[in-house]
């Protein structure tokens, strides 16, 4: 059963336990802090209400995110809205983040078209689902935007699995040769599925590939959105000062099933799930908030139940969509369709409906 790496000691945090571990400050105002707990809790909700809508059959298959949430509202927090988000499908929600209809997100997981949107109207590219092709994207667009003149900074999504791709290898030695804008935020869940982290590399942090991109790396807790956010404003600001990429390697562990069709007690470490539960995100940030006195229990109560209203409104609106028209999964790959895609269509509007 695989632990916890060697090296996972030394971490960046700012959130203490409030007993033996102090906390440390970040440079927020108590108005940023209940906005960024707001975010927070805005992905919590929806990720545990996508659980339920897939259970009752209203969404697909849904990659689960919970605990990863810190990772994402605190990163896209030190962003400003001109810069681009490129998410994998463990992000698949941060554009809500921007102010992305949650309905939008859960027709994507429905399958239905009402699920695109157009990546210039908020800055968040599509979900991106084949591992780690989206770092090239994201790599050519902050060195696009930079030939550009344009002010704008990439961040680009990943797990600890796609760093073993080529395609991250290609991004990240490109964004360094090129000192391109952009952040390669890495989400160390330590599985890739059922691949734990020591089959996926024989390096004891995923932080030191960066030397070799000639790029500096980070190492924070992923459960300390404070630390995600500190480290990814310093990747920012180093960015926009012309200073190249910074890669993020944010450790977790991956407390949640891969996505709704796995099962991990075949391969997972119970009771390091069980530690990371007691320990997991949006309890730590709202208990630090607690201490320093600017969120109480009728703030909690208020953010959950507007969280829960949103997604109430959200899939309501989705289902409300009328059916796609099946012939939209035989479009938009082929400029001149083989006939033989007419001869599955015709077949599939027959069964669809007979
Ligand atoms: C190019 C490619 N190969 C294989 C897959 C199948 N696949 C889906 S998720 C996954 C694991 C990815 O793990 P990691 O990068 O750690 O991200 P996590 O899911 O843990 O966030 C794999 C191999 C895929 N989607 N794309
Ligand atoms: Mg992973």
């Amino acid at each position: 059963m695989s632990r916890v790496l060697p090296a996972e000691g030394g971490l960046r945090r700012i959130i203490g336990d409030g007993h033996a571990i102090p906390d440390g400050e970040v440079d927020l105002t108590a108005d940023q802090h209940r906005d960024l707990y707001r975010r927070l809790v805005l992905l919590r909700t929806y990720d545990e209400r996508s659980l339920v809508y897939h259970r009752q059959g209203r969404i697909g298959t849904y990659a689960i995110f919970w605990n990863h949430e810190a990772m994402q509202a605190g990163s896209e927090f030190a962003l400003e809205l001109r810069d681009w988000i490129f998410p994998s499908y463990r992000e698949s929600a941060i554009g809500i983040l921007r102010g992305m209809a949650v309905s939008t997100v859960l027709s994507w997981w429905r399958g239905h078209p009402a699920g695109w949107w157009d990546p210039q109207e908020l800055g968040v590219a599509s979900i991106c689902v084949p591992i780690g092709t989206h770092v090239p994207h994201a790599v050519g667009f902050a060195w696009g935007s930079k030939l550009r003149g344009e002010d704008r900074v990439a961040i680009a999504y990943f797990g600890d699995g796609a760093t073993s791709e080529g395609s991250f290898h290609e991004g990240a030695t490109f964004a360094g040769v090129m000192k391109a804008p952009v952040v390669l935020f890495c989400n160390n869940n330590q599985w890739a599925i059922s691949t734990p982290i020591e089959s996926q590399t024989a390096a004891a942090t995923l932080v030191e590939k960066a030397a070799g991109y000639g790029m500096p790396g980070v190492r924070v807790d992923g459960a300390d959105v404070l630390a995600v956010y500190d480290a990814t404003r310093d990747a920012v600001v180093r960015a926009r000062a012309g200073e190249g990429p910074t890669f993020i390697e944010a450790v977790t562990y991956r407390s949640a099933p891969h996505a709704t069709a796995d099962d991990p007690t075949l391969y997972i470490d119970e009771e390091r799930v069980a530690e990371e539960k007691e320990n997991e995100c949006v309890g730590r940030y709202q208990r630090y908030l607690e201490r320093l006195g600017i969120l109480d229990d009728a703030q909690v109560e208020e953010v959950k139940q507007e969280a829960l209203a949103v997604m109430r409104k959200g899939i309501a609106q989705a289902e409300a969509e009328p059916p796609a028209d099946p012939g939209l999964v035989f479009e938009h790959a082929y400029a001149e369709p083989p006939p033989a895609l007419a001869d599955d269509l015709a077949e599939l509007r027959r069964v669809l409906d007979g």
